[in-house]
């Protein structure tokens, strides 16, 4: 027979009056094996920053490392309601939490639970910013207030900073006066100047792809929404509406101050000049040992780490920097790295940067562990699947490198080589209405789509009448590239402004009989766009002259990559790159956010090759053996 059951006496049987929703509810955390505080930090104009502190129970001694960032500190430090440690904070904290650190997410000023004014990527104190406060006193001070023992006593005072994106960018801004208990830094794909290559423009093209984060952050102080574009296709939305003030208009954005400030600084003037950080961090260096982080196909911020690192570089200061490029999309190191689209790699390469790379120099200096020694850089090769471990970087270059580049031309009927091309030209009709799509059609930019898009299949768009496309026969024996390629392209149109976009696609042989859906893949390792207004200067834009031929020079995000046998060498030139960019009138006009629909009009665009004016894309070739480049 079965046990006799008690219902257990309630205090409250009856229906509940007043309510079922007690007047406060703790879930318990005895079994927790953390501690999770929250506090506001003080800063030096008395402006308090939410802070969330999470640690081991019993932790003693521990160092810590901090993240400073604009995304919800309460939430960057839950991954789950968890008794756990390991749990609750989030995946690329893992590593931390089994070495014991304390770790700290803080909301910068102005956004979520920190109070201030909040200002987008707010620049260093000085003519762009008139206030007292900026991320290089708000991050000294709270590490100041961090490390004091009566903060809190668990900590060793020692403190490390970390973060990818914006949050790469608050760990730059901290190297530029740091606190002295900061004894390690890694900006992951940090935002460093948002004009050249990073996420507002790319050479002056502005990113309609990144529009939507401004309503999403600075429409609001907590979680923010983007605005609704309408119709599903995002191609059609931003090119029906005109330019991309008409959009921000009819979403609300002349409402944002950031959005005004960008309207009014089209060009690179002071305005992007006074924050260009890698200037800054040049004319500034640290000795804070630094992990410069930046993934080979970052979607959003592909410029700033490798420009910061390079700038260093040139002071000299490469024994306590080191870069870091792997085969990554946007912070993807934060999660895992096995793929990206179609591709594979050996194992999990971000895991791989994290345990190997970032804890071990962590771990040397704040909890005195085993020295190690990072290479200069450490770049995944992505045609033979492996890491690199470089003494030295980049293994060609314009001047200075053990290596020049070496061109290869746009040859006559459709062909691409090293030997020089015959006289002539191929010409285009780029047409405003008919854009170049980024992706095939319909693009919408929530489409799960935008991770991997640069790795994309760029069959997508080759063959459109308005894509010239130039490659070399199949390859007899491996060719290797190790730098930043440039574009140097000569063409004329006939319109008064327009646009160049430059791409190096690595072929994949037409059959492959074990990924059949691989047999012609056409991989771009390295592309990026030119807006011709600012062919002679990047802060005072010229109309280009109807029918003349001008040179479009400009770099490409650096590749580590070996095209294997059977493959082919290609290069793309199109003038639009769509609903990514916005589209160029291709008439000249002072400002392109202010574009009338009737200033876009189609203009025939012709690339001169051969002759003294060859058009080429100088690529950084190498030997494929760099053992005597390899770190020891
Ligand atoms: N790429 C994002 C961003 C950084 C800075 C400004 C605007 C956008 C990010 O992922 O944080």
């Amino acid at each position: 027979t079965a046990p006799a059951q008690t219902t257990p006496k309630t205090a409250n049987p009856a229906p509940a009056v007043g309510g079922d929703i007690p007047a406060k509810f703790v879930p318990p955390t005895a079994a927790q094996d953390y501690v999770k505080r929250e506090v506001m930090i003080p800063m030096r104009d008395g402006t308090k920053l939410y802070t969330v502190i999470v640690y081991p129970k019993g932790v003693t001694n521990a160092p810590i490392v901090l993240t400073r960032t604009p995304y919800n500190a309460k939430g960057r430090a839950n991954r789950s309601d968890s008794s756990s440690i390991l749990a609750t904070l989030p995946l690329a904290d893992e590593m931390f939490v089994k070495a014991g650190y304390i770790r700290v997410y803080q909301d910068i000023r102005g956004k979520y639970g920190s109070e201030g004014d909040y200002v987008v990527t707010r620049p260093v104190i000085g003519p762009l910013n008139p206030t007292k406060v900026d991320h290089v006193t708000d991050a000294y001070d709270t590490i100041d207030w961090l490390v004091n023992k009566t903060n809190l006593p668990e900590s060793n005072g020692r403190v490390g900073m970390i973060g990818s994106s914006y949050e790469g960018f608050t760990v730059v801004m901290a190297l530029l006066n740091p606190h002295p208990a900061l004894k390690v830094a890694a900006p992951e794909s940090p935002m460093i100047d948002g004009w050249m290559g990073d996420d507002w423009f790319h050479y002056g093209a502005f990113r309609l792809a990144n529009i939507a984060w401004l309503g999403g952050q600075t429409g609001y102080k907590g979680a923010g929404k983007a605005p609704p574009t309408g119709g599903y296709d995002d191609y059609e939305n931003f090119r029906d509406v005109g330019s991309a003030g008409d959009w921000a208009k009819k979403s609300g954005y002349d409402q944002l101050p950031y959005w005004q400030r960008m309207v009014s600084h089209p060009a690179y003037d002071e305005f992007w000049q006074g924050q260009a950080l890698d200037k800054l961090i040049a004319a500034n260096p640290s000795d804070v040992p630094t992990i410069w982080e930046q993934g080979l196909w970052d979607q959003e911020d592909m410029y700033g780490a490798v420009m910061s690192w390079e700038a260093l570089k040139a002071k000299g200061k490469i024994g306590n920097n080191h870069l870091v490029m792997g085969p990554w999309r946007h912070s993807q190191i934060n999660r895992e790295g096995r793929s990206l689209g179609p591709f594979e790699w050996n194992g999990d390469t971000a895991e791989q940067f994290r345990e190997d790379m970032v804890l071990p120099l962590f771990n040397q200096y704040l909890k005195d562990g085993p020295a190690v020694t990072l290479p200069a850089a450490t770049i995944y090769n992505t045609g033979e699947n492996h890491w690199d471990r470089f003494a030295t970087w980049p293994l060609a270059c314009e001047t200075g490198c053990a290596a020049p580049l070496k061109p290869i031309y746009l040859q006559a009927g459709g062909a691409l080589g090293f030997g020089a091309a015959t006289a002539g030209g191929d010409s285009y009709v780029s047409d405003p209405t008919k854009p170049v799509p980024h992706l095939p059609r319909p693009v919408n930019f929530g489409d799960g789509r935008w991770g991997d898009w640069l790795v994309s299949d760029q069959r997508g768009v080759d063959g459109r009448p308005d894509v010239m496309t130039y490659t070399t026969e199949a390859l007899t024996t491996p060719v290797r590239v190790s730098g930043a390629p440039i574009a140097d392209i000569f063409a004329k149109t006939t319109g008064t402004d327009g646009d160049f976009i430059v791409k190096v696609i690595d072929v994949y042989p037409a059959e492959n009989a074990t990924e059949p859906k691989m047999g012609g893949y056409q991989l771009a390792i390295s592309q990026d766009i030119f807006r011709g207004r600012y062919r002679n200067s990047f802060a005072k834009p010229t109309a280009i002259p109807a029918n003349k031929v001008q040179e479009y020079k400009f770099r490409l995000p650096t590749v580590n990559h070996v095209f294997q046998p059977g493959h082919k060498i290609m290069v793309q030139v199109q003038s639009s790159q769509f609903p990514l960019y916005d589209r160029n009138p291709q008439t000249f006009v002072p400002n392109i956010f202010l574009a009338k629909k009737s200033d876009y009009k189609a203009a025939t665009v012709t690339i001169v090759r051969g002759g003294p004016q060859a058009s080429a894309v100088l690529l950084p070739v190498v030997p494929v053996d760099q053992t005597a480049a390899m770190a020891k």
